[in-house]
């Protein structure tokens, strides 16, 4: 019998993967057998994880590039198509958070946040999308948040960004579904990562999260590891337009 979620013979671009939550699914992916294009703009750091993952016996290849220069992604794009590699999966995943009251917000730092987090989105998943069309087939898995749904207070471009993000998600569904793309998201809960670290290290809001998730705890990376695997398998040919909460349960309760 075939399994339905061997990812063997697909090519997964996974951005900001250098570290963190897309390092994760990057690591996930490779162990259901896709090849995985690791993105960041820190080439050390890159070329490390690259190295790491090409050690545990991964096949890996890298494209460093910024998520917010269009010009950079289409050239990424280009020497993808030059050198025969398919973009099959992509996993938008690149996000930064920045924290302030909104009366305090400057624009600049307001269009930083919805650049690197939505728009980003938009354009590799064009540029993605434009390649997957005439393949008839592709996975596109956006990388939400809790923020999705639920605001809270310091991180207004955020939380706009994702719930972005949601419906980004569902017009990729409206506008690709016919030619066999499914786009879908993962909307992960409060995650043990370096971009969370002040909030991890604050004893009052630590507590808040063990008490307002069922699961009592904060989320490992690795545990959204299965839900993109899924996503971006033939498991899911008939998932289209979807977000899935990875969250100890988190925004289904008060
Ligand atoms: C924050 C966090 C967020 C959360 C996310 C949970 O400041 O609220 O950095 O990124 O981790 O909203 O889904």
């Amino acid at each position: 019998m075939t399994n339905p979620f061997d990812l063997s013979g697909r090519t997964a671009l996974v951005t900001g993967s250098s570290r963190g939550l897309g390092r994760a699914i990057a690591e996930g992916l490779a162990k259901a057998g896709a090849r995985i294009v690791l993105n960041g703009v820190d080439e050390t750091r890159l070329e490390h994880a690259a190295s790491d993952m090409h050690e545990a016996g991964f096949d890996v290849l890298t494209a460093a590039f910024d998520v917010t220069n269009e010009t950079a992604i289409q050239a990424s794009f280009d020497h993808f198509d030059q050198a025969g590699i398919d973009i099959d999966i992509l996993i938008n995943n690149a996000g930064m958070q920045f924290r302030k009251p909104m009366i305090e917000l400057a624009t600049t730092d307001w269009q930083r946040v919805i650049d690197t987090n939505l728009t980003s989105a938009f354009v590799i998943g064009r540029e993605a999308a434009r390649r997957m069309i005439p393949r008839g087939h592709g996975k596109i898995i956006n990388i939400g948040s809790l923020t999705s749904e639920l605001a809270r207070a310091t991180v207004a471009p955020y939380t706009v960004a994702k719930g972005g993000i949601k419906m980004l998600t569902k017009a990729m569904a409206a506008e690709w579904g016919e030619h066999g793309i499914q786009a879908n998201a993962i909307g992960p809960g409060y995650m043990i990562t370096d971009m969370n670290e002040a909030l991890i290290s604050n004893p009052q809001f630590d507590a808040w999260v063990k008490a307002r998730t069922p699961a009592r705890r904060w989320g490992k990376p690795d545990e959204l590891a299965g839900t993109a695997v899924y996503l971006a398998s033939s498991a899911a040919d008939y998932v289209n337009g979807q977000i899935i909460y990875v969250d100890g349960g988190m925004i289904s309760v008060l």
